[in-house]
């Protein structure tokens, strides 16, 4: 790797739909230049932004490079650095002297910091399964939509990317893909070259709805009533096809009731819009033959966000748009990778596994769990957290909480980072992680039907190891006796897939690894002809499951828990809906702390509406302070029609000490679950906001 002009390849870590593939340019064992991989059919020679200046966060002088104990105060962020040896003693000790006397006093927190199936969950799971610890629910992001597309679809399965691009119409719906999924955004270009129709669906005219030709921008929260609306209309005009809802869908006499309940004029109301954007969408989407619908996950971080996505997954399967590959839905496309999940974490390593488990705790709870003494119905005192492959006191749900939770002086919190982040400071133990490019892994992909092997090509900086690595240390120090404990990175990719699955047919590790990626052997048109994975292979529009669980079956409006609908009081004292979508720049709280990234976002901002600013006396580059009864944090207001009315946004998730106030839009959200999932609902959330 000496010429300038070899590259190595590798795939995109980060948690986003479209896993790019990336050819490296390294000199003299610095990685110099990264590009989107022109081979790869998805990344088509494109990287987003962010992770073109991945050199600079690889490369960055704030990289972890040594292990490093506290020596300040909790939260300070004082350390001094240590040896691998002294570090995997302290943290063997500890976990040990805890272990023994109550396994669930031990708690993991992870997410998606790399999606990589190795480096993700597999030994660190196979570790706490062994010693017992408390499970985690990972739930901050999609579990709603997870959820409603499993009890519709029977699994996350939509179309592929690719056919967006002969698509006749898209709705973009909770969606901002220019931010979130650049590549999806290229196919629909793409469309509307050819001639589509792009409709946004989405209360803010994000960076994408301003370039759609109809934006429909309703209230947060009301997604299942405009879908309901748009089936009243559907059934009502008869815009149906008989023939699929008869051969491969269930439950529709039902969901026809329902529907009636939800006549355009209601459903206006509810959402804040105009009869004639529900009537005129319906009619539009219910007479266009190669009409598909990119869902993303904008939508679903409210109360009703999975009863949401059923309403919305149900549409293709009355109008049959599934029939042609440029119809249908695309959510997530995850579930059709046939990860083998149990190889790689070896459940069965639990105590009591498969009758009693250990408690299963929620992460979006994680303020409420950290601060909960024990008892009851909760279980023993976390006295001891392992964080990897997250933020949590940047990215989690009522964050004054979460920051006194990792405060408590007798809580023992190991962090395993890339850079000192807000809850690296927190750290009694702080250990440096490889990166990408210096370490091994296999992902699939949310967003296309890919799956992909990056091989490491570069020594890791400093003394930095895989996670896998850190964890097997960790482990041989405390002196468990697992050998799957100690398989190497290479051994547990080979796991990672089931091979025999006819997805992946004619295909094997070898195979895999040398070519870098493989495209899933699938049906171009997934549920053409039906092929539902749910129990009756039905698209349900009844839940078998929901009705089994003593549930509503069928998909419903649910107001928002923090609306004048859902909370009349709270409404009047907090009369502003607050949403904090991504920025197009950072990558949740990843990258906030590359410089000419922040520099491009500039400060946390907010943007509210002119007839909302007014009365406030707030003009344009005031600071402004919004508040609720959970906590309080300042931004520059921008005074904008783009965020609608009643509806105010902060994009996020900034790095708490990197905004002039050390704190950001997660000091004001909530714990409270979604309906199905238990998912987070950082987008139900109201505030005040006030000039200061
Ligand atoms: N640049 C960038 N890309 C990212 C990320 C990032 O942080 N930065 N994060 C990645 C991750 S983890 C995820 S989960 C995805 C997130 O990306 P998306 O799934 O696209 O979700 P969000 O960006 O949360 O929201 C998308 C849009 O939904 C709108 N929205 C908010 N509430 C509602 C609602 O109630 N109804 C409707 N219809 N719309 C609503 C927001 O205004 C926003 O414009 O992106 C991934 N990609
Ligand atoms: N207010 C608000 N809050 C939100 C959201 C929102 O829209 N608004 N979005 C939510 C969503 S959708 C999500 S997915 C979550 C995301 O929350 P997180 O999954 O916590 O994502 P990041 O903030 O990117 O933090 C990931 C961390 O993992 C580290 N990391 C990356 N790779 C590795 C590795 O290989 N090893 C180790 N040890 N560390 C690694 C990175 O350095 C980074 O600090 O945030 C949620 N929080
Ligand atoms: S963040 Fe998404 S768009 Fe950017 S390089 Fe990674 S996978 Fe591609
Ligand atoms: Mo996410």
């Amino acid at each position: 790797m000496n010429a300038p002009t070899d590259f190595a390849r590798a795939v995109c870590p980060h948690d986003c739909p479209d896993t790019c593939a990336m050819r490296v340019t390294v000199k003299d064992g610095v990685a110099v230049k990264v590009v989107g991989d022109p081979d790869h059919p998805p990344t088509q020679g494109v990287l987003c932004t962010k992770v073109s200046r991945y050199a600079e966060r690889v490369h960055h002088r704030d990289r972890l490079t040594v292990p490093m104990k506290r020596i300040g105060r909790k939260g300070e962020g004082r350390f001094e650095p240590i040896g691998w040896d002294e570090a995997f003693s302290i943290a063997a000790e500890r976990l040990s002297n805890i272990v023994r006397r109550e396994p669930e006093a031990l708690l993991p927190y992870s997410y998606a910091g790399t999606m990589g199936l190795v480096q993700g969950e597999s030994i660190a799971q196979r570790f706490f399964h062994k010693l017992g610890a408390s499970r985690l629910d990972r739930t901050i992001c999609s579990a709603a939509g997870a959820a409603g597309l499993k009890y519709t679809y029977g699994g996350s399965l939509g179309m592929h990317v690719e056919s967006f691009e002969e698509s006749e119409l898209i709705l973009i719906w909770g969606a901002n893909p220019i931010a979130s999924s650049l590549h999806f955004w290229t196919r629909a270009q793409e469309a509307k070259r050819r001639g589509a129709r792009l409709v946004a669906i989405d209360p803010y005219r994000s960076l994408t709805a301003e370039k759609c030709h109809q934006h429909i921008a309703l209230r947060p929260g009301t997604d299942a009533a405009f879908a309901l609306g748009m089936m009243n209309v559907l059934i009502d005009e008869d815009l149906l096809d008989h023939a699929y809802i008869e051969a491969h869908t269930s439950g529709f006499e039902a969901l026809a009731e329902r529907a009636r309940a939800y006549p355009p004029a209601r459903v206006a109301e509810i959402c804040g819009i105009e009869e004639r954007e529900i009537v005129d969408l319906a009619r539009l989407y219910g007479k266009t033959r190669k009409a598909a619908i990119r869902l993303n996950y904008g939508m679903q971080r409210v109360r009703g966000g999975g009863n949401a996505t059923r309403a919305i997954a149900c549409l293709p399967s009355l109008t049959g748009a599934w029939r042609d590959r440029a119809g249908g839905l695309l959510l997530s496309s995850s579930n059709w990778a046939p990860i083998d999940h149990q190889a790689l974490q070896r459940p069965d390593l639990l105590p009591g596994w498969p009758n009693r488990l250990p408690r299963v705790v929620n992460m979006n709870a994680i303020g409420d769990v950290l601060l909960h003494p024990g008892g009851g119905t909760f279980g023993p005192k976390i006295e001891a957290l392992v964080v990897y492959n997250s933020n949590p006191v940047a990215v989690a749900p009522d964050s004054e909480r979460v920051a006194a939770g990792f405060a408590r002086e007798d809580l023992f919190t190991v962090v395993l980072e890339h850079f000192q982040t807000d809850t690296a400071d927190y750290a009694d133990l702080l250990l440096p992680a490889t990166m990408q490019f210096e370490h091994l892994d296999v992902h699939k992909s949310y967003g296309h039907t890919y799956v992909m092997v990056n091989r490491p090509f570069m020594a890791p900086i400093g003394e930095a190891r895989s996670n896998t690595e850190i964890f097997r240390g960790i482990a041989r120090r405390m002196g468990i006796d697992e050998p799957t404990l100690y398989e190497s990175d290479e051994a547990v990719a080979r796991v990672s897939l089931r091979w025999d699955d006819p997805t992946l047919a004619g295909m094997s590790w070898e195979k895999l690894a040398a070519a870098g990626w493989a495209k899933l052997r699938l049906p171009d048109a997934p549920f053409a002809e039906g092929g539902f994975q749910t129990p009756t292979g039905k698209c349900e529009f009844a839940s078998t499951l929901l009705a089994g669980l003593g549930a509503d079956p069928l998909p419903d409006y649910l107001p928002p828990y923090e609306s004048p609908d859902g909370s009349p009081e709270l409404a009047s004292r907090y009369p502003l809906a607050m949403i904090s979508p991504p920025a197009r720049h950072f990558l949740n709280s990843s990258f906030v702390n590359v410089e000419s990234l922040r520099a491009t976002e500039s400060e946390p901002h907010l943007d509210i509406h002119p007839a909302d600013a007014a009365p406030r006396g707030i003009h344009e580059g005031d600071y402004v302070r919004v508040r609720n009864d959970r906590g309080s944090l300042t931004a520059r207001a921008r005074v904008t029609d783009r965020a609608r009315e009643g509806v105010v946004v902060g994009l996020s998730i900034w790095w708490k000490k990197l905004s002039p106030d050390g704190r950001n839009a997660n000091q004001v959200t909530s714990q409270a679950l979604t309906d199905l999932g238990g998912s987070a609902t950082f987008y139900d959330c109201l505030v005040e906001v006030e000039r200061v």
